[in-house]
């Protein structure tokens, strides 16, 4: 197999008998009305791919990415090594958390200092190679003054903290050209009841992105904002659970105009639901906006964050993408780690190809599926009742319950028709493998 120095960048090429070739990523090909490339907004993840080594809960690095380096110049060599990987695999843009990209101190001045200094690098390399930031966030949850929370610690120093690194992100994402930002709950939930006055949490979760909302305008930082939902860990109930809880705290709080989605698989699948009824259910809130994309192991209960390659999810995740009218300022950004066992560069180029074609592949699925025809003619007629007679009426809101017991009184012969679940489950299999 070749080495990561000799590969120089990695093509379309179906036929090739290289190991770092795409399959099915052609990035310039049209589909479904754009190119690949503009359809998938592939990102990079900083914290997973530029950092993470291999470390668990059972031992320590089994990789290593300090590149003979230490302090801040081991964060410009970090930063080369990002860049030169997005070049070799053709990805344009990329995340991080502010933790990430500098080494972090004893104070939050020192950290700042530090960071501006990456951001300053960062900001020359984008410019030099053509990449773009598709969010920051702030990791407000790793430092020992985060265990009980960030906008949600019972220590309102730690909300000040917190705000002082938000801020420092959104400055930093205006500077950088960003097109969003990310607030992932970190340890925004609670282990226990008894030590936790949950109402006021969540005003003061709600209070924080007021503030954050109205630092954004201040400075004019035209990017999205998202919320990432994930149900646990670290903590036992984080206060983000899913899509749908998202949505009532930012009714609750008037936030939802501010606000959309940034659907994570693993998070979907921790919180018992698929991937797809996650992003059904941010678009019909209208508040489809980002995809991290990694897949767990159903047999594990933990956000393993693995390189996603189950093509039936990113078929079905692509299908809700292309329904929801595709990514505006969003894209699918690989919130996903090389397995520890996986421990070579050249892993990290093998893995962002699986997970690449993976999506391509359903990228093409999904458009096939959409151009087929027959689950969207069958979803049709499933609901053809609401277009005419009482039905759209009760869609009108044209009718009351008077008009509708006197029109089930006299129609009681209902015949609901079947719901072909096997008949759909094969067309998608026809045309994921005929
Ligand atoms: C953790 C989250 C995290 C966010 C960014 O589970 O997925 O990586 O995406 O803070
Ligand atoms: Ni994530
Ligand atoms: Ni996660």
């Amino acid at each position: 197999m070749e080495n990561y120095k000799d590969i120089t960048k990695v093509v379309y090429n179906p036929k090739s008998t290289s190991a770092f070739a795409f399959r099915f990523y052609n990035p310039d090909e049209i589909i479904a009305g754009k190119s690949m490339s503009d359809q998938l907004k592939f990102a990079m993840s900083y914290w997973h791919t530029i950092d993470a080594a291999g470390t668990d809960m059972f031992g320590g690095d089994t990789m290593d990415k300090n590149f003979g380096k230490a302090g801040v110049e081991r964060y410009i060599a970090k930063a080369d090594f990002a860049f030169e990987l997005m070049n070799k695999l053709q990805i344009e843009y990329y995340c991080f958390h502010d933790a990430d990209i500098a080494p972090q101190g004893e104070s939050l001045a020192e950290n700042i200092k530090n960071q501006n200094k990456i951001v300053e690098y960062l900001e020359t390399l984008q410019t030099k190679h053509g990449k773009k930031l598709l969010w920051n966030t702030a990791n407000n949850f790793g430092d020992k003054k985060f265990m009980a929370g960030a906008a949600t610690s019972p220590n309102a120093d730690v909300f000040a903290l917190a705000a002082a690194k938000v801020k420092w992100g959104l400055d930093t994402a205006k500077r950088l050209g960003a097109s969003g930002y990310v607030f992932w709950g970190g340890r925004e939930g609670y282990d226990t009841l008894l030590n936790t006055d949950m109402g006021l949490e969540l005003d003061n979760l709600a209070r924080f992105m007021h503030l954050a909302v109205d630092y954004k305008h201040k400075i004019g930082f035209k990017g999205a904002f998202y919320i990432e939902p994930k149900p646990k860990e670290p903590t036992k109930h984080q206060y983000d659970f899913d899509a749908a809880t998202c949505m009532n705290f930012l009714r609750k709080y008037d936030l939802e105009n501010e606000f959309k989605l940034n659907i994570e698989a693993n998070h979907a699948t921790l919180a018992t639901h698929t991937f797809q009824h996650e992003l059904r259910t941010a678009a019909v809130n209208n508040a489809f906006g980002s995809i991290d994309a990694n897949q767990g192991d159903l047999l594990l209960g933990w956000d393993t964050d693995q390189f996603p390659t189950n093509v039936y999810d990113t078929t079905l995740c692509m299908y809700e993408v292309l329904k929801a009218g595709g990514f505006t300022s969003g894209g699918l950004n690989f919130d996903a780690k090389t397995r520890r066992q996986s421990n070579t560069f050249e892993d990290i180029l093998l893995a962002y190809i699986a997970g690449m074609d993976s999506f391509a592949l359903g990228l093409r699925m999904a458009d096939k599926l959409i151009r087929d025809g027959r689950i969207d003619k069958f979803m049709h007629e499933r609901y053809a009742s609401y277009e005419s007679g009482i039905g759209k009426k009760i869609v009108d809101g044209a009718t009351n319950f008077d008009e509708l017991s006197t029109y089930a009184l006299a129609h009681e012969n209902i015949q609901v028709a079947s719901g072909r679940q096997e008949y759909l489950e094969s067309v998608l299999n026809e045309i994921l493998f005929n």
